[in-house]
């Protein structure tokens, strides 16, 4: 009886605990309730490739209330995508980098991934991308949650776009890209 008592006694204590530790955080970090996903992509498609590098592109929308951070990229047809930007070194060359931080969109906005901007690298390709074909991405939000899409592959060789010549050793500068 006297142990039940006693155990009982200690169980409200750290119950009282525990309350204030919730308490003290901020209420984004208790509650991480699953959210819709207020995400949707339009109008995706990925460069033809046969092997090495890709990228893919389109319209990434936010519908929702709030910003949403796309964290990072996956897909079946390459065994590592990453978020790119497109950006004038100090030389004045265009060159393609890392994104810190992820793709940020807006609350009602949206991001346009496209040739010479913003897009999701595929690093190394599993397999031949053939036009017409169709790939499914995933895209990790910073909330964890995941949305997915598909793209449809095309055959791209703009006059300014030229990803095939691009030395990705040292995310490789290339013309307009
Ligand atoms: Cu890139």
């Amino acid at each position: 009886m006297n142990t039940r008592t006693r155990k009982t006694a200690r169980w409200s204590t750290l119950a009282i605990v525990g309350t204030l530790l919730v308490t003290g955080c901020t209420a984004q970090t208790a509650e991480p309730a699953p959210t819709t996903p207020t995400i949707e992509v339009a109008d995706a498609w990925v460069k033809a490739a046969d092997s090495g590098m890709s990228a893919a592109f389109g319209d990434i929308r936010n519908t929702g209330a709030t910003d949403v951070t796309v964290a990072s990229a996956e897909t079946e047809a390459s065994t590592m995508v990453e978020l790119h930007e497109t950006i004038e070194d100090d030389a004045g060359m265009m060159v393609m980098r890392k994104v810190d931080g992820g793709f940020v969109i807006p609350a009602g906005e949206s991001l346009t991934l496209e040739p010479g901007g913003d897009h999701l690298m595929l690093m190394d390709l599993t397999a031949p991308l053939v036009a017409g074909d169709e790939v499914t991405f995933t895209l990790t939000l910073s909330d964890a949650s995941t949305v997915q899409f598909s793209a449809v592959v095309k055959d791209y060789s703009g006059a300014n776009e030229t990803y095939d010549d691009i030395d990705h050793g040292e995310h490789g500068s290339g013309e307009g890209h």
